[in-house]
């Protein structure tokens, strides 16, 4: 049976919905503000661990960044997997924070390193997911749960913009940014914005299928994000598609660019300059490139909105893209090959 060319499945239901989940995410924070100020006060904690698995864990190292960025506490993105066959090189001495990200709360890894956490380490957990029914949020301090984030879909979409925006409004919160806090209020509008006015480029590119392989560059706070929709290509797509920093792009992976190939970049502000030299020289290669960015970009947020709460703009526009390739190639970007929503282990 031929696979309609059309929006009927739920991943893209989801993703165009994902503005009101951003809008949960924010209120939940702010639900939750005094006991989140109160755990990171009398916390004083030495570091912040974030972990997940697949794209929790590529949230995970978005999360790191941007909280080092806006609290200064030294914190970090590990596999949940490595926290468990390797604690020894992923904590450091004294008290930590680990925040636990699971959309489904219940992958077995997560939940086996929250578990060795408790019994082992000196300090808290905060769980951030989607579903607080399951067996993560029993093990959490503090549970922040997204209900708006949940899906039907096995590749994380909505869900994965919801936790990123709720942990960017705790980093705010907790870094007593009041300004971005309150400028995150504007965000789901200017998401809204973004999915109409981008939609045809987004299926354009994605049932363009000269392209056969994409590379997704983003640094600092957005290469867990350059990874996590590079990750989107994969399970939705089956496409060859990696994630780097931008800068590394130069030291061996240019050389597979050519004209079936097409690079993705996440521009910041501050480095825009030597990021969009990345760009241009892999044109000159013969590739394909695009950019998103706050302004004059392919893809432009026109935001207004500070740099560091605005990350989450350049999910959606990607998601889709992933999704009308994933369409186009006779997928099922519900239901992707091999894949399950959730891993569960014998650990
Ligand atoms: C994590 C995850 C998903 C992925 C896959 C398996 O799940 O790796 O990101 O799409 O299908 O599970 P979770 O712990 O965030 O629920």
């Amino acid at each position: 049976m031929k696979v309609v060319d059309e929006p009927h499945f739920v991943t893209y239901r989801e993703i165009v919905t994902q503005p009101d989940a951003w809008q949960e995410a924010i209120q939940v924070v702010g639900q939750m503000g005094d006991r989140l100020r109160a755990l990171w006060q009398d916390g004083d904690y030495a570091h912040v661990v974030f972990t997940g698995c697949g794209s929790t864990y590529y949230l995970a190292l978005a999360a790191a960044a941007l909280w080092q960025e806006l609290t200064g506490r030294p914190a970090r993105g590990v596999p949940a997997g490595e926290l468990v066959m390797y604690p020894h090189v992923n904590y450091a001495a004294g008290r930590t924070l680990l925040v636990a990200i699971s959309r489904s709360a219940e992958t077995s890894e997560t939940v086996q390193a929250v578990s060795n956490f408790r019994r082992e380490r000196e300090g808290e957990v905060v769980v951030v997911t989607n579903y607080g029914d399951r067996p993560l949020c029993r093990d959490g301090d503090l549970n922040l749960v997204v209900a708006a984030g949940q899906e039907e879909s096995v590749a994380q979409t909505r869900s994965f913009a919801s936790m990123y925006v709720a942990i960017t409004a705790m980093a705010a919160l907790l870094a007593e940014r009041d300004d971005l806090l309150s400028a995150m209020e504007r965000l789901p509008e200017v998401g809204q914005r973004m999915l109409s006015r981008y939609e045809d480029a987004a299926r354009s590119l994605g049932q363009d299928l000269s392209l056969d392989r994409f590379y997704f560059l983003g640094s600092g706070p957005r290469y867990g994000l350059a990874s996590e929709v590079s990750l989107k290509m994969k399970e939705m797509t089956l496409t060859h598609s990696e994630p780097f920093h931008f800068l590394e792009f130069r030291h061996g992976p240019k050389a597979m660019v050519g004209e079936s190939s097409m690079v993705v970049g996440l521009l910041s502000e501050a480095n825009r300059a030597p990021e969009e030299q990345v760009l241009a020289d892999m044109r000159q290669l013969g590739g394909r490139t695009l950019a998103l960015g706050e302004d004059g970009a392919d893809i432009s947020f026109a935001s207004y909105l500070p740099e560091e709460v605005r990350n989450v703009l350049y999910l959606p526009v990607l998601q889709l893209m992933a999704y009308y390739r994933s369409v186009r190639k006779g997928l099922n970007p519900d239901r992707p090959h091999n894949l399950d929503a959730v891993v569960r282990l014998e650990l």
